[in-house]
């Protein structure tokens, strides 16, 4: 073979080889960005959902001040090093909700935050913006809780790999956020809240104001994502909710969803919870007399500490037992996602109507961990 022949081959197989790449990247691509071929193969039972009303949502492209709002805030609660994360959450909620609502964020930390922290957040908010400081007794271990015997749940939790296992400041964050949040001077004034962590995100446009959509329909508890705790953690709290409950049956309400947290009736709870990094629901609903006496009691039991009581539980068995179960709603029409799950709004419709950019086939509501069959059960 002399060069040229050689070169000319050569640029025949390069060719043929790009050629196929090509042809193949651009099926691929056509396919993968064909709603219909996405949305299309999966058969995801939209019957149970409950889905916002026009009236709730807004062409207005931003807030307008005369428009109609609700008594509510976007809280996030921070340490100074979880800067760049909440940044990015910020930026993401603003982008695809709050720019449109502008409605008022609230930060909170039981350290001061730091300059820095306060500017690059106020940065990337459009509307008002506060940073409080949490007072000690509302978030440290209390006086009167064991240490020696908190140690050694520690310490098993340890030998048991279970997550967060040995963390004191994570037992402190769960006490926090179920009984103390709401009563922090920065939130009185307000009903509603939306809680919001570092690194989540927002995969659709929210084009509707959830806090109006949940005062008028009288609901109390908003979730996304919903599946099974680990018992590890809240080996005796349904031993203790229990004890609560024959104490004070005045407070259950008689269209509770237990049907939800328990598969026989209440005799034991099945593990599912609302999933709490995401939740939209009223403050006035843990004001209650119910909840107070319900968090005190279990508070007294020391749970927080000698195991690992997460608010999340803490939060949903009180939303199934003390509200109607129609007041707690399935946000299906928020793209939410919180490593290393994500809800992906179910129905085509809703998915384009919220350019949403999640894979509606990855979505966690029907994988196996998921409480969503539970509760779609019980609709
Ligand atoms: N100020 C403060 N916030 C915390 C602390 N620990 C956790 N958080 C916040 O509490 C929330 C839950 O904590 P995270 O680490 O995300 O827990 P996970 O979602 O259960 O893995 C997030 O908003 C964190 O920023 C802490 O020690 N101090
Ligand atoms: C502001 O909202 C009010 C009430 O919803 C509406 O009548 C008015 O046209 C809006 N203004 C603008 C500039 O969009
Ligand atoms: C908002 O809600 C809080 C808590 O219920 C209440 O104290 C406050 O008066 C309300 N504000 C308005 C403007 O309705
Ligand atoms: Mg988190």
């Amino acid at each position: 073979m002399n060069t040229t022949t050689r070169y000319v081959l050569l640029v025949f197989f390069v060719l043929i080889g790009l050629h196929s790449i090509l042809s193949f990247t651009h099926e691929d691509y056509g396919r993968a960005t064909s709603l219909s071929n996405i949305v299309h193969k999966i058969t995801w039972d939209t019957s149970t959902l409950d889905p916002i009303p026009q009236e709730y949502y807004s062409d207005i492209p931003a807030s307008n001040v005369t428009s109609r709002r609700a008594n509510a805030t976007i809280l996030m609660l921070a340490r100074n090093s979880d800067l760049d994360s909440a940044v990015r959450s910020v930026r993401e909620l603003e982008d695809r909700f709050n720019r449109r609502f502008q409605y008022p964020w609230v930060f909170l930390n039981e350290e001061p935050f730091s300059d820095e922290f306060k500017t690059r957040i106020s940065n990337v908010i459009s509307g008002p913006v506060s940073f409080g400081l949490i007072p000690h007794d509302h978030w440290f271990q209390p006086d009167w809780i064991d240490e020696e015997k908190a140690t050694v749940g520690r310490n098993k939790m340890l030998e048991d790999n279970i997550i967060y296992g040995g963390s004191v400041p994570y037992r402190n964050m769960c006490r926090f956020n179920s009984g103390f949040f709401y009563r922090h001077d920065l939130l009185q004034q307000y009903k509603w809240y939306w809680r919001v962590e570092p690194d989540v995100h927002f995969h659709c446009d929210i084009d509707f104001d959830p806090f109006l959509y949940m005062e008028d329909n009288d609901k109390v508890y908003g979730f996304t994502i919903t599946m099974y705790e680990y018992d590890k953690t809240i080996r005796t709290l349904w031993d203790t909710v229990k004890e609560f409950i024959n104490d004070h049956p005045e407070f259950i309400s008689e269209e509770n969803a237990m049907g939800y947290i328990s598969d026989n009736g209440g005799e034991s709870y099945n593990l599912c919870h609302f999933w709490s990094n995401f939740e939209i629901a009223s403050m006035d609903f843990w004001r209650s007399e119910a909840y107070t006496k319900y968090f005190e009691f279990l508070d007294s039991k020391g749970g927080f500490y000698y195991e690992r009581w997460g608010d999340a539980p803490v939060h949903s068995i009180a939303a199934a037992l003390f509200a109607r179960k129609d007041q707690i709603h399935f946000f299906n029409e928020i793209g939410y996602e919180h490593n290393p799950y994500t809800h992906c709004p179910r129905g085509e419709e809703v998915w384009q109507r919220g350019r949403c950019s999640c894979n509606p086939s990855r979505s966690f509501d029907y994988d196996g961990y998921s409480c969503m069959r539970q509760w779609d059960r019980i609709q």
